[in-house]
């Protein structure tokens, strides 16, 4: 009989090289294993089930890669996603680890890297769409401050802003199919990074020249660490059409980002979110970013791996009993179903023309 917890490519499951790729390093020690070849990487993904891909441009091709090394990297990747038959899901760009970003990059203080840091964007949203990802992610992890003296959080904002404008002028001058998703955070690696949770996402969206380009990559570790309901927040971005990936793993409230293994904590949190996003009409890839522990090795990433994906269809199957339960029917029959996601109005999209430059603080 088969596994009914087995994952397919249709379940939409999909990691990130820097997941299951994360060599064990933490801010107290380095590596305990070895960088896995993102080629074996897909290759694996693709035989225990999983659908998607998604990486950071330096995840693929270091900073700083030779052009005819990059050509030949990108070959190499594109002939490992044929031949397993994992997409790529989402891309996004590192704008946090080199020193030049030491004090954010569409944010900083420097003219000079600000500009660096669109052009990063650009050159790997052109390799994003040849390698056909629907999907863009933004998590500003430098876009914060150690200390408020140091920047000014409304210029900073007016620059986010501005480079995200430029950023949706570019992707429709070219003419790719590509939307962007933003994903909060509210400290880590900066003491407050700025867009810090849902809620604040939201509203910046809506001042930007092309808000329907734009919508959020939530992720269950970083909600949590600002103390709030990632069910609720999620619900809101389901709510105002805007839930346009999301990052699943799981946290302890009060740690540091813990990106832990997927239902490995807060097991009745994640039954619910499993729940809301079933019911809910969302269609895009369930998006791990959880990192195997440090001391995991060998195949026991892979496990981990697994161990994520199958807890998602064990929760799903526990979502459908749930539902199906008569003593549960006072509750369940107030499940979010797709059709009322769908008939929802977009209620920024409405106000969005309240909106004025004026309106904010000076
Ligand atoms: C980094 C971060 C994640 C983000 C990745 C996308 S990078 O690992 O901790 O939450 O999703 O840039
Ligand atoms: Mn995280
Ligand atoms: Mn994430």
């Amino acid at each position: 009989m088969p596994d009914p917890l087995a994952p397919t490519p249709s379940d939409k499951f999909a990691f990130g090289l820097w997941t299951i790729g994360h060599v064990g390093g933490d801010p107290f020690g380095g590596p305990t294993r070895p960088k896995l070849d993102p080629v074996d990487f897909v290759g694996r993904l693709g035989e225990i089930g999983g659908w998607g891909v998604s990486f950071h441009d330096d995840d693929l091709i270091p900073f700083g890669t030779p052009a005819a090394e990059r050509d030949a990297i990108i070959a190499r990747f594109r002939r490992a996603l044929a031949d397993s038959g994992v997409v790529v899901s989402m891309a996004t760009t590192n704008l946090f680890s080199h020193a030049v970003f030491k004090d954010g990059a569409f944010t900083s203080n420097a003219p000079k890297v600000r500009r660096f840091a669109i052009q990063k964007v650009m050159r790997n949203l052109d390799l994003a769409a040849e390698l056909g990802a629907p999907t863009y992610v933004f998590w500003g992890g430098r876009e914060g401050v150690d200390s408020h003296a140091a920047k000014d959080p409304v210029a900073a904002l007016d620059r986010f802003r501005e480079a995200l404008n430029f950023l949706c002028e570019y992707v429709r001058d070219q003419g790719y199919d590509i939307r962007f998703a933003l994903e909060p955070k509210p400290n880590e690696p900066r003491a407050d990074i700025f867009l810090p949770t849902i809620g604040h996402a939201l509203s910046f969206i809506r001042t930007l020249d092309h808000p329907d380009m734009v919508g959020l990559n939530p992720e269950f570790a970083h909600e949590t660490m600002a103390g709030l309901s990632f069910h609720h927040g999620v619900a809101q971005a389901i709510w105002e059409g805007k839930l346009f990936h999301i990052d699943l793993n799981d946290q302890n409230v009060g740690r540091y980002d813990q990106d832990l293994r997927f239902g490995s904590q807060a097991l009745k949190d994640q039954f619910f979110l499993v729940r809301l996003l079933e019911g809910s009409g969302y269609d895009g890839p369930r998006h791990f970013d959880a990192r195997p522990y440090r001391v995991e090795s060998g195949e026991g990433i892979w496990d981990f791996a697994r161990g994520c994906m199958r807890t998602y269809k064990a929760l799903a199957e526990r979502v459908r009993a749930f539902d199906a339960d008569p003593a549960a029917s006072p509750i369940s029959a107030r499940r979010p179903s797709g059709a009322t996601a769908r008939r929802r109005p977009q209620p920024f999209a409405r106000r969005r023309s309240t909106w004025t430059p004026s309106a904010r603080v000076p």
